[in-house]
């Protein structure tokens, strides 16, 4: 049974909605010193995690662009993907509306996996959109088969990591053979249970896994 596993995640949505800042924050434990830097076609970034047990897993980020006329080309990198986390604009109402687009993509190709939604730019708290009707937002997360959501800032790094950590566990929940008998399988549905420790390696074109 390998002790390294590859884990993709690909990451969807509007443009301008911090899908390349949140993929900075999680690989580098910063945010970009550059500002706004479209993403043209796809960039990728990839960070090593442990598990408690000692699986190596090395989460693949696939930074997709969100801009209109590179949307028909987002299927293609999903191919064996293991998750996606589809990315909305918290002080901006349209990009959570195109949210079941986004995901209805991933799910045309992969209707079971895992399929994380996040929240970013939540330091803007007085702009955002919600704020009154965050279990509304919530429960439809929830009705559109949402594994989890997560309310993050890809500015100051809040709530980056453990979403990241959630995402992971539901894809090793998603595929318990991944990782073997080692990894203790009665911790999967919490994801604060699973200890992952950053293997501290930060690599831009791949990890050695
Ligand atoms: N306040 C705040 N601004 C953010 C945050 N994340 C990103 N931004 C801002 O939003 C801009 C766009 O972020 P990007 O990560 O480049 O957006 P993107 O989703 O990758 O955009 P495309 O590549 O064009 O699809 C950045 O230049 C920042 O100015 C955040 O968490 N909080
Ligand atoms: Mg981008």
């Amino acid at each position: 049974m390998s002790r390294r596993q590859k884990l993709k995640i690909v990451v969807i949505g509007d443009v301008g909605t911090g899908k390349s800042w949140f993929c900075h924050q999680f690989t580098h434990d910063t945010t970009p010193v550059k500002g706004y830097r479209q993403t043209i076609g796809v960039d990728y970034s990839s960070k090593q995690l442990f598990t408690a047990s000692g699986t190596e897993l090395c989460i693949e980020l696939w930074d997709t662009a969100g801009q209109e006329r590179f949307k028909s080309f987002v299927p293609q990198y999903f191919r064996d993907a293991h998750a996606v986390l589809v990315v909305f604009d918290s002080t901006k109402e349209h990009t959570y509306k195109s949210v079941p687009e986004w995901v209805a993509m991933f799910r045309d190709v992969y209707p079971t996996r895992p399929c994380v939604l996040v929240a970013n730019k939540c330091d803007m708290v007085s702009h955002c959109f919600y704020e009154t009707s965050r279990s509304t937002v919530e429960s439809i997360s929830r009705l559109q088969g949402f594994t989890s959501f997560h309310e993050v800032s890809a500015l100051s790094g809040m709530n980056v990591d453990q979403t990241m950590r959630s995402a992971v566990a539901h894809i090793l929940e998603h595929n318990r053979e991944l990782t073997g008998s080692a990894l203790r399988t009665d911790s999967m549905h919490n994801d604060e249970r699973i200890t992952l420790l950053s293997g501290g390696t930060v690599k831009k074109n791949g990890c050695a896994c």
